[in-house]
């Protein structure tokens, strides 16, 4: 576990932490000179009786270092408040109380030092004072230790709040390691005979350093990929990084000059990137400003620090003590998960105005305002208060992969294999692929694919029935494929569909062929296939065969929809072998990039007015589509991998 300071400059933060370790953090030539902490310093104490080690972190107190003591704030469990006996409450006293309580802390002590420069009156005004201040933050019932740190191995004093520590840790039961692993990197530096070293405290998941299965490890949001080498944890040589912990990894595979504060060391699934997060924020009371759409401001995450834009998602603007729900814009990719708490800076970074808790970390651009994502942004803030996931999935138009799911601090339902009520896994086998969709949700969207179907068919009596990619494009164009391919397998066994070799349709729209009609398919069959990419028109095959062109033209329909035929404008029918032809020509001149009309109507020999209509009926059925003056194919199409 890691305990924080927090206080006013030169309430005697850095002497405390050396009181009670041993160690003074202060090791740079600037802060000895100055007598000032900058930087974030560390300190390790092992417990008596154990081999458990207390992790101290000291943060400055001067009011241009807020930034830094939110970074050492951040990793921290439990907050030790300093307040130093003849100053009192001072400024950064309110405002690292407030940036305690706006993260989270849930625990910690207040210690009153330079004890030994006041009398006993003074002392009694400033625990008044302390008590008055701390009413109705989580600090509200803590104890109050008085020490002096210039007699550390006085009776009482440091003593006393050392053993009230360790006895604080004991009763503690370790973090559970639950989500993926990650570390937010504080320092990186090359250390001789080493290499690089990160160092910084893990938020969440373990990593074991022999375990053969362990997942690869990147530095992200750079999506750098590096090998973890040696883990010192809590300041010993360790097997494993844990929750909770501060850890120095030795990293190889990177320089220490590309990796800088704020990043993270995580596994691949933990993160995607993203410049814009939907949040719930809390504003100060205390806050000068107020926050109205495109507000600029300080955001601090992890040990990172960001320009973000604000945009209030319910509201015009975000007064004093408001809570509310706001989109962050980044200028940079950020990486967080839902439950991440940050902190909001005003624009001059000179004031904390607010904090919050990420709710979605891959907020959309666009109707971010609807009522469809309030709702879900809600539904997420309840999941992250100990909700059930069974409340959100009903709001989750296409499930949440486990990968998703795993994110989510309070939810454990990625582990189980067996999905809770109301729900069902889809692809449970796939691992961070498989999806958790609620009954209700995939059941509508298998209706509106039948519906879709239904409506199509009536549009292109024609046709035999639509390709598996243009059909999502048409009922859920971002439906992932794993879901997409379950619900049309499954409409597929329950007969609500059928499939003819790439197209899907309604089982009763098929057709059937009497003796005498098949006697001429067959021949209009043959004409296609001997026509090469340039079949003859229905009205030639009929004067060719002395036959009513009406009927050769119904008949010629009929193939269409039985797939065996294709018609590529109205009676001008290809057989399958030629369209797979020039389907694969187009394939292989399109690996060069965006193919042009002239280009493929050289492959083929025929006019540019047919290739432009072989274009337009391969745009058609989703095997290809056009930019300008450039087609291009699918990646999702997979017309040239079915079989007939
Ligand atoms: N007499 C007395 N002096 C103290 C005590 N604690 C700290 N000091 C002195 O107060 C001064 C500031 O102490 P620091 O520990 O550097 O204060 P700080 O809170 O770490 O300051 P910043 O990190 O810059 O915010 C130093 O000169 C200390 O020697 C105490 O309990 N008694
Ligand atoms: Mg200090």
């Amino acid at each position: 576990m890691i305990i924080g300071t927090a206080g006013h400059i030169d309430h005697g933060k850095t002497s405390l932490v050396r009181a009670l370790t041993g160690v003074h953090t202060d090791r740079l030539a600037a802060e000895k000179e100055r007598g000032i902490s900058i930087e974030l310093g560390y300190a390790y104490l092992p417990m008596p009786d154990s081999d458990r080690v207390v992790g101290f972190i000291d943060v400055p107190g001067h009011e241009a270092l807020v930034h830094t003591m939110v970074a050492g704030a951040t990793g921290i469990a439990y907050a030790m408040l300093v307040v130093a006996a003849d100053d009192g409450v001072m400024p950064q006293t309110h405002e690292h109380i407030a940036i305690l309580q706006l993260l989270g802390l849930e625990q910690g002590c207040v210690v009153i030092t330079k004890t030994d420069m006041v009398d006993a009156e003074q002392l009694q005004k400033v625990q008044a004072q302390i008590q008055g201040v701390l009413a109705h933050t989580f600090l509200a019932n803590a104890p109050i230790f008085l020490v002096d740190s210039t007699a550390p191995e006085q009776e009482g004093g440091v003593a006393a709040l050392r053993s009230f520590l360790f006895e604080q840790i004991k009763q503690q039961t370790p973090p559970r390691a639950q989500g993926p692993f990650r570390l937010a990197i504080d320092r990186s530096f090359s250390l001789p005979g080493h290499g690089t070293v990160v160092t910084g405290t893990v938020f969440g998941g373990q990593y074991h350093i022999d375990d053969d299965s362990a997942p690869r490890m990147y530095v992200m949001p750079s999506k750098q990929s590096v090998r973890v080498r040696r883990i010192h944890a809590q300041d010993r040589p360790s097997q494993f990084a844990l929750t909770g912990q501060r850890c120095a990894i030795n990293l190889a595979g990177i320089g220490a000059d590309d990796i800088e504060r704020g990043q993270w060391l995580a596994e691949a699934h933990c993160f995607r990137p993203t410049r814009r997060i939907d949040v719930q924020m809390q504003m100060l009371g205390t806050s000068a400003t107020e926050l109205r759409t495109w507000s600029p401001a300080h955001i601090h995450i992890g040990a990172a620090h960001y320009h973000a834009h604000c945009v209030p998602l319910t509201t015009h603007w975000v007064q004093p003590n408001d809570q509310a729900l706001v989109q962050l814009v980044f200028a940079e990719a950020v990486c967080v998960l839902p439950g991440d708490r940050f902190i909001v800076r005003d624009a001059q970074a000179r004031h904390t105005i607010a904090g919050g808790v990420v709710l979605d970390a891959q907020a959309p651009d666009r109707k971010r305002r609807s009522q469809q994502r309030i709702d879900w942004l809600n539904a997420m803030h309840a999941v992250l208060q100990g909700g059930s996931i069974t409340d959100l999935l009903p709001l989750a138009p296409y499930g949440l992969n486990r990968a998703a799911l795993r994110r989510l601090p309070t939810v454990t339902a990625w582990a189980q294999k067996q999905a809770p009520a109301g729900t069902q896994w889809v692809g449970a086998d796939l691992g961070p692929e498989a999806i958790l969709i609620d009954s209700g949700v995939w059941q509508a969207l298998a209706d509106n694919i039948q519906s879709t179907l239904g409506w199509a068919h009536q549009r292109y009596p024609d046709d035999p029935g639509v390709e598996r990619a243009r059909l999502r494009r048409m009922v859920a164009p971002r439906a992932p494929d794993v879901l997409w391919d379950a619900l049309l397998a499954q409409l597929v066994v329950d007969k609500r569909l059928a499939l003819n070799g790439a197209w899907y349709h309604l089982p009763d729209h098929t057709v059937s062929l009497s003796s005498q009609e098949e006697q001429y398919g067959q021949q209009i069959v043959d004409f296609a296939l001997q026509g090469g990419y340039n079949p003859p028109w229905i009205r030639d095959i009929a004067r060719e065969l002395e036959v009513d062109e009406q009927l050769l033209r119904s008949i010629g329909r009929k193939l269409v929809r039985q797939g065996r035929l294709y018609q590529v404008v109205r009676d001008l029918f290809y057989h399958r072998e030629h369209i797979i032809a020039m389907a694969l020509i187009l394939k292989e001149l399109a690996q060069d990039g965006g193919v042009r009309v002239a280009t493929f109507r050289d492959q083929l020999h025929i006019g540019r007015k047919r290739t432009i209509q072989i274009l337009e009926f391969f745009e058609r059925i989703g095997f290809s589509r056009r930019v300008g003056d450039n087609h291009y194919l699918r990646t999702d199409s997979r017309f040239l991998e079915t079989d007939f």
